[in-house]
């Protein structure tokens, strides 16, 4: 698709760039400082946002039903450059989203730009998808005196639910898809992040998206509860938690109306392995990364690391190593690495964690966090990964030494968890590599690199068993599952057919 390369990715932000008037030089200033100073003075004061209530929310499914009909007759073009053009304002937009980012979702600067650029990218992705998809029907063979059409149309209202790990990526991504399909949308992003949905839907509105095929929704769970529960819901797209996948499918199961799919991206416990023929200083990068990176609030994030046992010891220092060169703090200083955790009760979830950690497996690193919501990295040796029995969404690295002879069963063990989101390997033999990638069902697999950052329509990203159903975002087939298929059948013969046959008779 097409690529406006006006996100600059972290890089690029260092080059100087010289400044002249009137033949005096003021100095080098960097596309980074400029940056920063336009985030600075655009950071904005977080005001209270009032939760909705189940009648609004039912007010909005009602809402969103009756924009159905003007949307789905919407042309595909003019569907898909709507969300071409959200892509343009955001990145037009680019220091206020990124102030946004930093204030609500406590992201890094690295963090905020990735988002940005993967936020667009979903717009433009899925608008190219559309457009090939929707854009006209697919004639289909058949005999003599028929014709034979298949269309893709839009369901009806679809249901968003998303988290505030990915505040705009992934509320874009599922409202752009499900837009483009033609839905229309009731959207309800997490209630750690209402703000950066408003801005995001006010942005989407200007776009061309018409209100009445777009409506947000604010509040907790009881309030995707009553949404999912509403009987004039045609399909709902969630990324969150398995335990709130599992109550969806609940609700959607229970209720005696159509049936309704859900297209789920859930949780997981990644592991990577890294045996005794691995680069240790690239292990120990991309481990650092994939792990702590975000704060480990990242689906994708590595939380089992097997290395094989002849390497561990060093393996482990080295990691430990380049984790303790990481900063933590403020995430609108440029200097840190690693930000905040989300809210008060996702630290208190880890520091319990932590504290159970320390009775139960053996600490090889802890590092320093500052006071308020922030979590140090840490590293615990488990003797067995069995230990590890829930997703810990935080930056918390467990290790599992394991012998080459029983790499088996640290396929098995990786089975065991029932989750398939995300998986490392590090290893210069390839056929280990294949052994590996044969046995195990995970959505996503990383050779010798880091785990995380899938890149939309690069690595479509979404996980089996425990870790959700698919399709996988930002890939070929996610548009596919929010549309119906028609397939019209025309009998030819009857009518044209049979008029010119008789008129060669007579
Ligand atoms: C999530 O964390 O909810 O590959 C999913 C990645 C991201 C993960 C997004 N696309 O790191």
């Amino acid at each position: 698709h097409a690529h406006h390369a006006r996100i600059p990715l972290p890089g690029d932000l260092f080059a100087p760039e010289r400044h002249n008037s009137g033949g005096i030089e003021f100095g080098e200033r960097t596309a980074l400082d400029r940056l920063l100073a336009d985030v600075k003075a655009a950071t904005p004061e977080l005001k209270p946002v009032t939760d909705a209530t189940p009648e609004q929310a039912g007010a909005a499914i009602a809402a969103a039903r009756a924009g159905f009909a003007g949307w789905s007759r919407t042309q595909t073009p003019t569907r898909a450059a709507a969300l071409e053009q959200a892509a343009h304002l955001l990145e037009s937009r680019r220091s206020h989203f990124i102030a946004l980012l930093q204030a609500e979702g406590g992201k890094t600067l690295d963090d905020a730009l990735s988002e940005l650029r993967e936020a667009a990218d979903f717009c433009r992705y899925y608008a190219a998808q559309g457009r090939k998809l929707f854009g006209q029907e697919t004639s289909m063979p058949g005999p003599t005196g028929e014709s034979n059409a298949l269309a893709m149309r839009g369901r009806g209202v679809f249901v968003a639910i998303s988290p505030w790990n990915f505040p705009l990526a992934i509320f874009l991504g599922q409202v752009a898809a499900a837009l483009m399909a033609g839905n229309s949308v009731v959207a309800k992003p997490a209630e750690q992040t209402p703000r950066i949905a408003r801005e995001a839907v006010a942005l989407l509105h200007e776009a061309g998206i018409p209100n009445s095929a777009l409506h947000l929704v604010t509040g907790d769970g009881r309030i995707g509860a009553a949404l999912t529960a509403h009987p004039d819901v045609a399909g709902v797209v969630f990324t969150g938690s398995t335990e709130v996948a599992r109550a969806i499918n609940r609700t959607l199961a229970a209720k005696d109306g159509p049936i309704v799919p859900l297209i789920a991206e859930t949780g997981g416990i990644n592991a990577m392995i890294a045996d005794a023929t691995a680069l240790p200083e690239q292990v120990a990068d991309d481990v650092v990364t994939s792990a702590f990176r975000s704060a480990g609030q990242r689906c994708s994030a590595l939380r089992l690391l097997f290395v094989q046992e002849d390497v561990a010891d060093r393996m482990i220092e080295m990691i430990a190593g380049a984790a303790r060169e990481l900063k933590i703090g403020d995430p609108s200083d440029v200097a840190t690495h690693v930000g905040p955790v989300i809210d008060l009760e996702a630290k208190q979830r880890l520091d319990a964690h932590i504290a159970r950690m320390k009775s139960e497996a053996r600490l090889h690193f802890a590092g320093t966090a500052p006071q308020g919501c922030f979590v140090a990295p840490h590293i615990f040796e488990l003797t067995d990964a069995g230990q590890l029995t829930e997703e810990v969404f935080g930056p918390i690295l467990h290790v599992v030494r394991y012998r080459a002879e029983n790499l088996a069963r640290v396929l098995q063990a990786i089975e065991r968890t029932s989750y398939g989101l995300t998986l490392g390997i590090h290893s210069r033999i390839d056929d280990t590599i294949e052994a590996i990638i044969d046995r195990v069902q995970v959505g996503n697999i990383y050779v010798n690199r880091n785990m995380i950052g899938a890149v939309v329509g690069v690595q479509p990203f979404g996980g089996n068993g425990l870790s959700g159903t698919g399709p996988k975002a930002g890939g070929p087939h996610y548009l596919a599952r929010f549309a119906t298929e028609q397939t019209v059948t025309i009998n030819t013969a009857a009518a044209g057919g049979n008029a010119a046959l008789l008129a060669g008779e007579e």
